[in-house]
């Protein structure tokens, strides 16, 4: 084990002082303090198996030394993030990339470290070596029963995998599309792909939900054929109570206005959960909250309006998941700024004066409820975030910590320099 607990110690004792001073001078104006710690020490986002090796792009892939070559070692990445940040108790693994060939080992291995096993991903975006047909023109909407059957099976399997290590939720994302105008029939596209989900709905357990992703393009720029949250809540409607639509952030045209749809979702009671990530352009699958902060910020002032008015839990009320791709910086330390900007627009969100904004809406008083997000968004919420990481035994700068204790040298050390992890 890299971390033990007298490393945090020492680092924590080391920033004590300048925490406590800060932590102070940020709560004497917060009246609803200890419900807000509660929440962000309760608050899990799962880390995804793909993202803890380095990221390509479709131009190349500088792969980075010590990444996890197999699922014990994703496991342990995990974990050392998880003691870091004491909010990383969950990972999301994708088949066939991650396959748990002893799942009861695993299992193990995941408990002492404290991490679930959060939704497992489907993979009929790439043929596998052996696969008898291909995905070229897609999987689920293809026009070959043979390649759907395929794709269907494929989706069993992946349930099977999940049941045997806890997971509760199978999440679908299709890159079924089309590039030019008639290459595809939209309707039969579309008809198809609800009977193959019918099927694996079908074979979903009981207590086990079904989150349907959808992608605007890429990788085919026409069409997508679940392209966008109507049709993915089209499906999710059509398949019945288990099935709901994930929203990723990066998979919506330009300006989407992702805070009004995640609101609607949930008046529906079909908004699933998140694959978070940030995006300039596309799906550039960047950390969370380092391009559109204040878009975050309103995603989660939503969820809370929401969640609260269905009297929804917010730590297991939906899958948090995130969905992020490095391909310049450590993985490891991405994932940990990805988890922080969640944790702080949620802390911050957490602060808005939800009376009186009901207030201001109702007497139409614009000023007022722009005032009230925008005073909640600007406050520097980061000694609150790292008070509720404290009192879980968590370091209170995990990034610095990570590099003042070399801690990826370590992994380079134990696993070496040419390193490739399975993944996107
Ligand atoms: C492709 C994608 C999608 C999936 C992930 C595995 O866009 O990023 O978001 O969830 O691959
Ligand atoms: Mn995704
Ligand atoms: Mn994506």
């Amino acid at each position: 084990m890299i971390l033990n607990k007298q490393v945090v110690d020492q680092h924590n004792n080391q920033l004590l002082d300048k925490h406590k001073r800060n932590f102070t001078h940020l709560s004497s104006d917060i009246t609803h303090l200890d419900y807000i710690l509660e929440k962000l020490q309760q608050f899990q986002i799962a880390i995804p198996s793909w993202a803890l090796g380095t990221g390509g792009t479709r131009f190349g892939r500088f792969s980075g030394a010590g990444e996890p070559g197999n699922l014990e070692q994703k496991l342990e990445d995990v974990g050392l993030l998880h003691a870091l940040n004491k909010s990383s108790g969950a990972i999301s693994l994708h088949i066939p990339w991650d396959i748990p060939t002893d799942a009861d080992k695993i299992k193990q291995l995941a408990g002492s470290l404290g991490i679930a096993f959060d939704a497992v991903n489907s993979n009929t975006f790439q043929d596998q070596p052996h696969q008898a047909y291909s995905y070229k023109h897609g999987s689920l909407h293809h026009v070959d029963p043979r390649v759907r059957k395929q794709a269907v099976d494929h989706n069993i399997e992946v349930i099977n995998y999940g049941k045997s290590l806890g997971s509760k939720a199978l999440t679908v994302w299709l890159a079924d599309g089309s590039s030019f105008p008639g290459q595809l029939n939209f309707r039969e596209a579309f008809q198809n792909t609800l009977a193959s989900l019918q099927e694996i709905y079908h074979h979903l357990p009981e207590d086990w939900k079904l989150f349907v992703e959808y992608k605007a393009f890429e990788p085919h720029f026409y069409s997508t054929t679940i392209g966008d949250w109507g049709q993915s809540l089209l499906l999710a409607n059509k398949l019945g109570p288990k099935a709901y639509t994930l929203v990723d952030l990066g998979h919506h045209l330009p300006n989407a206005n992702i805070e009004q749809i995640v609101s609607l979702l949930l008046m529906e009671k079909k908004l699933g959960g998140f694959h978070f990530n940030d995006s300039k352009y596309a799906d550039d699958d960047l950390t969370a909250g380092s391009i559109k902060p204040y878009q975050l910020f309103l995603i989660f002032n939503e969820l809370i309006d929401g969640m609260d008015l269905h009297g929804m839990d917010h730590a297991s009320g939906l899958g948090w998941m995130i969905d992020a791709s490095h391909n310049l910086k450590d993985p490891l330390i991405d994932l940990l700024q990805s988890v922080e900007a969640i944790k702080i627009a949620y802390a911050q969100a957490l602060l808005v004066d939800r009376e009186a904004l009901k207030k201001a809406q109702q007497s139409n008083d614009i000023v007022k409820a722009q005032e009230l997000l925008q005073d909640a968004f600007r406050t520097d919420v980061r000694a609150l975030v790292a008070e509720a990481r404290l009192r879980m035994g968590g370091a209170i700068d995990p990034v610095q910590l990570f590099q003042e204790n070399e801690i990826r040298s370590q992994l380079i050390a134990e696993r070496g320099v040419n390193t490739v992890a399975t993944g996107l």
